[in-house]
């Protein structure tokens, strides 16, 4: 099978807002990889990140159900080796129909396991509701899991279509990665989206999958008895740029990557800075 999405399948990733890739990445790259998060989770770096502000860095906690730390690929070679993976951005490439990835971020997830029912959740959310300061609609995550995802470990959920709501204003005062109530959104998809379908991203490891920044997504707690590690890969297509985005109150948006990144002559971020958002793919 081609490795690359087909015409198809790419209409077929910009109507339903997520895709699985064609490939399965090799073994060794993923077992690496857990190991380096392991390595990173006691405390071993690579490369060292100059500055934290504004972005996730959870640190070693016995009772957190849920873990997240940002940028890893740009700590942790071995992750870097995963994140940065050929197929995986030639992947989004195809999907973004642009001919260049950079990063943008991405976000090392560890839920453990839990029988707290409202624990361990990861909140309905767009990623882009995140990232108002970004001109593009194209841009896109990756969903890498480090083992296989079974249905009681909490897989990535999506809203089939979701992505085509994105000018739904009322949508957005329920979205928030750290909402640990899932139900509230589901109450209003109920009553005002009563035909969605959730897919959820049930996955063997070494499958990824990809979804749109419009895309609505959640997980459940892991009520498994094995750890759900995942890594996702926020990319940005190569027509990204910086805009101004205000609050209600008019106040200025900035988001965490703004805070760590360079500044253009304007002093406004630099969504080209090559230390923070590197350019890791190119046709
Ligand atoms: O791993 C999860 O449950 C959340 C991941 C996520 O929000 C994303 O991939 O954009
Ligand atoms: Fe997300």
């Amino acid at each position: 099978m081609e490795m690359l999405p087909t015409e198809d399948q790419i209409l077929e990733y910009e109507k339903k807002g997520w895709f699985v890739g064609n490939f399965i990445l090799p073994e060794e790259i993923i077992d690496k990889a857990k190991k380096g998060a392991k390595d990173f989770y006691n405390g071993l770096k690579d490369y060292n990140l100059s500055e934290f502000t504004g972005i996730a860095d959870d640190i070693f906690d016995d009772t957190a159900v849920i873990r997240n730390n940002e940028f890893v690929t740009l700590q942790k070679k071995e992750l870097q080796a995963l994140g940065f993976h050929q197929l995986i951005t030639a992947t989004a490439a195809k999907l973004a129909r642009t001919d260049e990835i950079r990063l943008f971020a991405d976000s090392l997830i560890n839920k453990l396991p839990t029988n707290a029912k409202k624990e361990g959740v990861v909140g309905w959310h767009s990623d882009k509701a995140y990232w108002p300061t970004c001109t593009s609609q194209n841009m896109l995550t990756a969903w890498i899991p480090l083992q296989d995802v079974t249905i009681d470990m909490g897989p990535l959920l999506h809203i089939d279509q979701s992505n085509q709501w994105k000018d739904e204003k009322e949508l957005k005062s329920f979205f928030s990665f750290n909402n640990q109530d899932l139900s509230a959104f589901e109450n209003y998809l109920s009553k005002n989206k009563s035909n969605h379908i959730k897919s959820a991203m049930v996955l063997k490891k070494g499958q990824v999958s990809f979804h749109n920044c419009n895309t609505i997504h959640a997980s459940y707690p892991n009520i498994s008895n094995k750890n759900r590690m995942a890594l996702a890969m926020h990319f940005q297509d190569k027509s990204n740029q910086y805009q101004k985005a205000y609050k209600d109150n008019g106040d200025l948006i900035v988001i965490g990557y703004d805070q760590i990144c360079e500044k253009d002559s304007d002093g406004n971020p630099n969504y080209s800075d090559k230390k923070i958002f590197p350019k890791i793919f190119k046709f």
